[in-house]
Order: C-alpha cells, then sequence, then structure tokens
C-alpha cells in the first residue's frame, strides 16, 4: 500500500527540506484544518443538526447570515483564539477585527476567512466551503488594528480552503506550490491527495453567472459572446459552462481540470468595483491560482498588487487558466485605451 502522507507531515517535511514553515504557521493552518474538521461535522449534520436556514441577523455588507454561517465563524475563532499563533483575525461574516484576548499569548500572524463560502448553497445541499488567508503582522508596534491587515495579497503567508463536497478536501499552498489533503473520516486525519497542482493554461469552460449578461461591461459581454459562438466563432472552438455559485467549488474544478472564473464589476451596483471580497476571497485564491500556474486579475490588474483600503473591499475576480484570464485583461485594456 502506498505511503499515507498527513498534513501534519507534509508540514513537517516541507519545514525540513524548505525551511519556510515557521513553527507558529504550523500551528496555525493545524489549526484551521481542524476547525473545518469541525464545520464538516455539522455541514454533514444538516436538519439532523438544525444547522440549516437562516439566523435571523445580517453581516455588515447588509446580507442575511445563515445559522451555518455563524456556526463556522463561531469554530474559527474560537479554535485559534488561544494557541499563541495569532495576533488578531478578521471575518466576513465580522464587523471589526477580532483581537486574541489578553488571556492569551499573542502570535506574530493575522488570519482572515470567509468562513462559509456559497452560502446560497447550504440549505440545497450543494458544495460549499471556508477560505482562508494568512498575513503576518509587519509592524512591531504594540496592539494591532486593522491597519495592520491591510497589506496587498502577495503578502500572504499561507492561503487556502476547504470544499464541503462530496469530499471533503483542504487546499493549501503555503508559497511553493498547492497541495490537496482529503479527509479520512473514519481516522480523522487529512491525507496528501494531490501535489504541485497545475492549472492548465489553456481550457473550454468558463464559470460566470449568466443572468447578470444584461448588465455587464462591453469587454466581457466580448469574451462571453466569442464563447458562446463556439466553432463557429472566432475562437473556433467550443466552450461548456459551469456555475456552482460557490467560489470554493468553482476553483476547486478549475484547479482539478482548469478553466476560468468570472465574478466581473457590473451596472447593478455601479458603484462597488464588484461581489467578491478582496480580503477574503480574491486574495486567498489568487495565490492559490498563480502558485498552480494560473492568473489571477480584477480585470485589469494582478489582484495581488492591489493595495487594500478597507477590510471588507470589494473587487472584480477573473481568475484560472492563464491564457484565457489573459485574453479578458487584453480585452478590458483595449476598450480603456480606445475611450481614451
Ligand atoms: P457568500 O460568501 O456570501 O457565500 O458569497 C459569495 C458567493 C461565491 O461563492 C459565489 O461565486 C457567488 O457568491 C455567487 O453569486 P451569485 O449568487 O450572484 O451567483
Ligand atoms: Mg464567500
Amino acid at each position: 500500500m502506498a505511503q499515507r502522507i498527513s498534513l501534519t507531515q507534509y508540514l513537517v517535511e516541507q519545514q525540513r527540506e524548505h525551511g519556510h514553515i515557521p513553527g507558529q504557521l504550523r500551528l496555525l493552518i493545524e489549526v484551521v484544518a481542524r476547525a473545518c474538521k469541525r464545520i464538516a461535522i455539522s455541514v454533514n449534520k444538516g436538519a439532523l443538526g438544525e444547522v440549516l436556514g437562516s439566523a435571523g441577523s445580517e453581516n455588515v455588507q447588509g446580507e442575511v447570515q445563515k445559522k451555518l454561517d455563524i456556526i463556522a465563524n463561531e469554530v474559527l475563532v474560537e479554535a485559534n483564539e488561544w494557541g499563541g499563533h495569532l495576533a488578531a483575525m478578521a471575518s466576513e461574516e465580522m464587523d471589526s477585527i477580532h483581537v486574541v484576548p489578553n488571556r492569551y499569548p499573542q502570535g506574530e500572524y493575522l488570519l482572515l476567512f470567509d468562513p462559509l463560502d456559497g452560502s446560497s448553497n447550504i440549505d440545497v445541499n450543494v458544495s460549499i466551503g471556508t477560505i482562508f488567508s494568512v498575513l503576518r503582522k509587519v509592524d512591531n508596534h504594540p496592539g494591532v488594528s486593522e491597519q495592520d491587515f491591510l497589506q496587498p495579497g502577495r503578502r500572504q503567508a499561507a492561503a487556502g480552503y476547504c470544499v464541503y463536497g462530496p469530499q471533503t478536501t483542504l487546499v493549501l499552498t503555503v508559497g511553493r506550490g498547492v497541495a490537496m489533503f482529503t479527509l479520512d473520516r473514519e481516522q480523522g486525519s487529512w491525507v496528501l491527495t494531490a501535489e504541485n497542482v497545475t492549472i492548465p493554461e489553456d481550457t473550454k469552460e468558463f464559470a460566470i453567472n449568466m443572468s447578470n449578461m444584461r448588465h455587464w461591461d462591453a469587454p466581457v459581454k466580448r469574451y462571453i459572446d466569442e464563447c458562446l459562438a463556439g466553432k463557429e466563432g472566432v475562437r473556433g472552438k467550443d466552450f461548456n459552462m459551469r456555475w456552482v455559485a460557490s467560489m470554493v467549488a468553482d476553483v476547486h474544478r478549475i484547479l482539478t481540470r482548469g478553466g476560468i472564473f468570472m465574478y466581473p464589476w457590473d451596472k447593478r451596483e455601479p458603484d462597488k468595483p464588484g461581489k467578491l471580497r478582496l480580503m477574503y476571497e480574491a486574495n486567498p485564491m489568487s495565490f492559490l491560482v498563480e502558485q498552480a500556474g494560473g492568473m489571477s486579475t480584477n480585470a485589469r490588474e494582478r489582484i495581488m498588487d492591489i493595495q487594500p483600503a478597507k477590510l471588507h473591499e470589494r473587487v472584480s475576480v477573473v481568475l484560472g487558466s492563464k491564457n484565457e484570464v489573459q485574453r479578458v485583461t487584453d480585452y478590458h485594456l483595449e476598450a480603456d485605451n480606445t475611450q481614451r
């Protein structure tokens, strides 16, 4: 039987061979992975665990919170408070940052998460997930504030997600490629099931919410129209479409077999740069995608180069197979130039 490598063994070996995972970061990743196991248990219980439905509250962005949004947020906060690896946390479901209480030692890392991504899929038993991003507190000043979190995504020390689907899979990067771990429920452990994940440069599969087509900007419409024209059109090939409405599931498919994912700016809310959140969704996914050889932009510039102005900032997202993301980005830049 092939040797099974656990998440712990993977992290220890990465540290031994490459020396790039400090002890606090290793602990942090293991604690997040353990919290994801607990969230997976709640997700699996579904109606039996009374975890379905709305919690009757709204988050800072005015979105109705589901019971599981709140449960997953609590699990992550509780799990990460006491280990001494973190200075503070920020979450899509919390208005402001959560500083580690005084009774615990403060570490050097900052953790950001979308505790339950794909909330609209919880009650209909479709894949959902947890997305996380890790930054290091750069300034050595005492205390921690929101300002410490406002770093571009290229500074991430680690990022990942856990997808709660037919299998529970943890996908991780610490800046040396992307690894996938599958939860072995009987053993209760994460087992390495894919390493050096690579996104093919070309694809015939796109993911976008087509119901927003009438609100799109011209370059997005141009790109999708060309895909839809298939073999007879300028692209000379037929395209397939997938849209799970859980970013984790769509990105997981792209990391597995390629594709392009888009949630672009649209005219529904012209003042907002996009629907998805830069710090909790776009940055960690961009880190994973780039580490797998893909590309990620806001349709004009690299997402991981954006200097965030606020914690809950939103952004347009175009990510996945390099050549397709480049094409969509070029269409936007071309349109900008002709407007000048
Ligand atoms: P959430 O974090 O509140 O679940 O929202 C983010 C989700 C993404 O996972 C997904 O790509 C998108 O929203 C789906 O949006 P829509 O319902 O407009 O298709
Ligand atoms: Mg989300």
